[in-house]
């Protein structure tokens, strides 16, 4: 008896959650994207595209002119640094490393190094609300920090069907919502940042022919929005192009 009432509970939870919905894509407009880039940050503001790259002794932060691909600015970072997430706020960018629990502050117009902070897990993904600042770290917990003092001021379980989901990589804060693209997956994560819920994915499959993927670490890594136009940018590492998409029901 006490067993079924369990059981019966599980259904119920299973049933309030429910899955999150899946949808297809398509693409709107393509550019063309530099094929050296490790990406692993994307941040479209005002009419500029920002991107952080990794790998060590490539590591990298740069304005890049949408339309062509073509590099404007680049910074590049000391060969010891592997460069993660990048996200702007207050006129200044913020670039995550994978490994060595430091990130930089840049002056957003001159990319001149304006300060550095530490923070106590793995970096990969970086975001903003316009408050915080929101990390990823390769689990599925984001990590909202005081933009000032770096303190951790709240964390929130990302869970689909009440299910953890992990490897959350690149961010994007999109109209109260944080898109996630899930490393080694095609897939993205709309999840509400309150609670952590996964309200939908976007199956990106098939987005960049087989053919156009160079090797195995090339994956779907970048999400960029440009508010003004209502433009979803999204790229990966190394593809040779940078795509507008729109999520269709499927
Ligand atoms: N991360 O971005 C998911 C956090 C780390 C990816 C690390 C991939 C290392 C690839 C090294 C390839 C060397 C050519
Ligand atoms: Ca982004």
């Amino acid at each position: 008896m006490l067993l079924l009432t369990v059981l019966a509970c599980r259904n119920n939870e299973v049933h309030a959650t429910g899955s999150a919905p899946v949808y297809g894509f398509e693409v709107v407009h393509s550019w063309p994207h530099d094929p050296r880039a490790f990406t692993q940050g994307l941040v479209y503001r005002d009419g500029k595209l920002y991107e952080g790259t990794g790998i060590n002794g490539q590591s990298s932060l740069r304005q890049v002119e949408l339309e062509t691909g073509a590099v404007l600015r680049r910074h590049n970072l000391e060969q010891q640094y592997f460069g993660e997430g990048i996200t702007l706020l207050g006129g200044r960018l913020y670039q995550l490393t994978w490994r060595s629990r430091v990130g930089f502050i840049y002056d957003a117009a001159t990319f001149q190094q304006v300060g550095r902070f530490d923070y106590s897990t793995e970096g990969w993904g970086l975001t903003t609300d316009g408050t915080s600042l929101i990390l990823s770290d390769g689990t599925a917990t984001l990590r909202f920090l005081d933009p000032r003092t770096f303190a951790v001021q709240r964390t929130v379980t990302v869970t689909d069907e009440g299910r953890e989901v992990p490897r959350l990589n690149e961010l994007e804060y999109i109209r109260g919502e944080i898109y996630a693209n899930v490393w080694t997956t095609d897939r993205i994560a709309r999840i509400d940042p309150a609670t952590g819920r996964v309200t939908g994915w976007i199956d990106l499959t098939g987005l960049l022919a087989p053919e156009e993927r160079t090797g195995r670490e090339d994956v779907l890594n970048g999400i960029a929005y440009d508010a003004a136009q209502d433009r979803l940018l999204v790229t990966g590492k190394h593809w040779p192009k940078l795509f507008q998409i729109r999520a269709v029901p499927r």
